[in-house]
């Protein structure tokens, strides 16, 4: 099982990760399977995952999550065997190789990630291809950080290909309370 997580940060304007949604379609497409979990809605997701066993999961990290994706990046290595983990976002995208170089997660994404982590996804479970083939992976090989080339953003066709976000992988139940409730004036003034 894949899981994808989006970290917990205090934030009035909670939406559900477009990101990570748009990772999951792409990998949903190919058959592979996947979960999302969103530590704002999901306060005990990790020993969720712990239980689950996932071969790989992927952190989407802000700067302002970073710290604590690694630190959860850190308690599923200690507790679950052979899990690799996977970082991406706008913090991983500026900054990979430091992001990797704290030792926790096994690879960062630069950029956009959905055919990366789909070629990635495709050498862990399936054999097919190799890190070093991967553009925009960062990641380590005999100790040392590995930096692969970018591809080129994707054009309008190829994000025409995309699949609409697969929203049903959400518990839509818990997410639109969350958004239209979130927002108001009134949640703003009643929040601490
Ligand atoms: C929409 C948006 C929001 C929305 C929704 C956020 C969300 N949780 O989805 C709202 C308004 C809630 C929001 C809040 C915040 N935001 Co905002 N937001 C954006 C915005 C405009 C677009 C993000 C987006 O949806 N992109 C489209 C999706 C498809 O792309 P993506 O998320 O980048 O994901 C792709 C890649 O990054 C990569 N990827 C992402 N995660 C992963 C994980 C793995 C494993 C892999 C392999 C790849 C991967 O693959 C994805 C698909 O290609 C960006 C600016 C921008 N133009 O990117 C700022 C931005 C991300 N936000 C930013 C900030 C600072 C925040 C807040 C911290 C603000 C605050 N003080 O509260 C909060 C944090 C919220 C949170 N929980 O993450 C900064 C982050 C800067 C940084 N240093 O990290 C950005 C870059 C704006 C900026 N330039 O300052 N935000």
């Amino acid at each position: 099982m894949i899981a994808l997580v989006q970290p917990r940060l205090p934030d009035r304007n909670y939406i559900p990760n477009l990101g990570l949604l748009s990772l999951a379609g792409v990998l949903e497409r190919e058959g592979y399977p996947i979960r999302i979990f969103d530590e704002n809605l999901d306060p005990n997701y990790l020993s969720e995952l712990v239980r689950l066993r996932p071969r790989l999961v992927g952190f989407t990290a802000v700067t302002a999550a970073v710290n604590r994706v690694g630190r959860a990046a850190e308690l599923l290595k200690e507790s679950v065997d052979g899990v690799l983990i996977a970082a991406g976002g706008p913090h991983v995208s500026v900054l990979p190789e430091e992001t990797l170089s704290g030792g926790r997660f096994d690879y960062c994404v630069v950029g956009e990630g959905e055919y990366p982590l789909l070629e990635l996804v495709r050498s862990i479970f399936d054999g097919q291809g190799t890190p070093e083939d991967i553009p925009n992976l960062v990641y380590r090989s005999n100790g040392r950080i590995r930096s692969n080339p970018g591809r080129p953003f994707l054009g309008p066709e190829e994000l025409d290909r995309l699949p609409f976000a697969p929203f049903h992988l959400l518990d839509l139940e818990r997410v639109f309370p969350r958004i239209t409730h979130a927002s108001t004036p009134e949640a703003r003034e009643s929040s601490p």
